[in-house]
């Protein structure tokens, strides 16, 4: 970060959980559903390109009716009122911080509103279904358009900004994430190799959770606010 060190927020699936939008892990979860192997990798989109892009368009379509929840709206807050830098790094695909006003933001995992070109990497704003038959605006080819989404086996965005970020942060908060993905998973114990005080907020404890100093446990609207008026108190 350039200023003065500050706080390095991670988020995940159970920030947006409250909003309507599905988790991954949990019970009730996307994973319970679908097959990662089915869906979530390159492999996946080359054996069966309609199948990945109807489970993106239904995931597009229910981001688009979900509206930010009180946790969002309190992490934008923070950003707006805190003296000094804060980052939030969103393994979210949703765009409901966006929406709430965070603009420190880092989509590590893509995002649901972009397109992706396989062929030429070009990125571009996306809000409709996603079809075989769609084009790139920059190359100008067709069957190449992709949900832009890191899927696993692929490098999340913005690594190297990530890592200097944590590396330099005085607090880290993790929140509503499972702690089961890497590079994310990791970020926690190399914020606090790196001297940074380390805070969980999570329904239960994640895989992860001996790699912080304190952890607090229920819905992120409740925890998430009133740690946002600690913050801002000077608590
Ligand atoms: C609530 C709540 C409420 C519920 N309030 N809380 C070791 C080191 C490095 C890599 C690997 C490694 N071992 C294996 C790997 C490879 C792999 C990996 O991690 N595999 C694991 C399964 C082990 N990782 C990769 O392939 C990544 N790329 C990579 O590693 O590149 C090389 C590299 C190496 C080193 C450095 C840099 C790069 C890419 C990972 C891509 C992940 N993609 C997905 C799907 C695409 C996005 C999408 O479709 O939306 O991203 S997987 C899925 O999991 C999604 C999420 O972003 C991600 C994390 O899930 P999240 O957000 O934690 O959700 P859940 O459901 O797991 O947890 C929700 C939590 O919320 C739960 O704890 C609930 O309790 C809680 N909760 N309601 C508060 N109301």
């Amino acid at each position: 970060m350039n200023g003065a060190p500050g706080i390095v927020i991670l988020t995940g699936a159970g920030v947006s959980a409250e909003s309507g939008l599905s988790t991954f892990r949990d019970a009730d979860g996307l994973w319970a559903k679908v097959r990662i192997e089915d869906v979530a990798t390159p492999e996946a989109y080359a054996r069966d390109p309609d199948k990945v892009l109807g489970f993106y368009n239904m995931r597009r379509r229910n981001a688009g009716e979900a509206a930010p929840n009180a946790a969002h709206r309190a992490l934008a807050r923070l950003e707006r009122e805190a003296p000094g830098e804060v980052l939030i790094v969103t393994q979210n695909v949703d765009d409901l911080h966006d929406r709430a006003g965070s603009r420190a933001l880092i989509h590590m995992h893509g995002e649901l509103m972009s397109a992706l070109c396989a062929a030429c990497g070009h990125r571009w704003a996306w809000t409709g279904d996603m079809s075989r038959d769609d084009a790139c605006p920059r190359c100008a080819r067709s069957g190449v358009v992709r949900p832009d989404i890191v899927w696993f086996g692929e490098m999340p965005y913005q690594m190297d900004r990530i890592e200097a970020a944590v590396e330099d942060c005085a607090l880290f908060v993790s929140i509503g994430t499972s702690g089961a993905v890497y590079p994310a998973a990791g970020l926690s114990m190399a914020a606090r190799a790196a001297g940074a005080r380390t805070l969980e907020l999570n329904l239960e404890p994640s895989e992860t959770v001996s790699s912080f100093e304190e952890a607090r446990h229920g819905p992120a609207s409740d925890l998430v606010p009133a740690w946002v008026d600690e913050v801002l108190a000077g608590r």
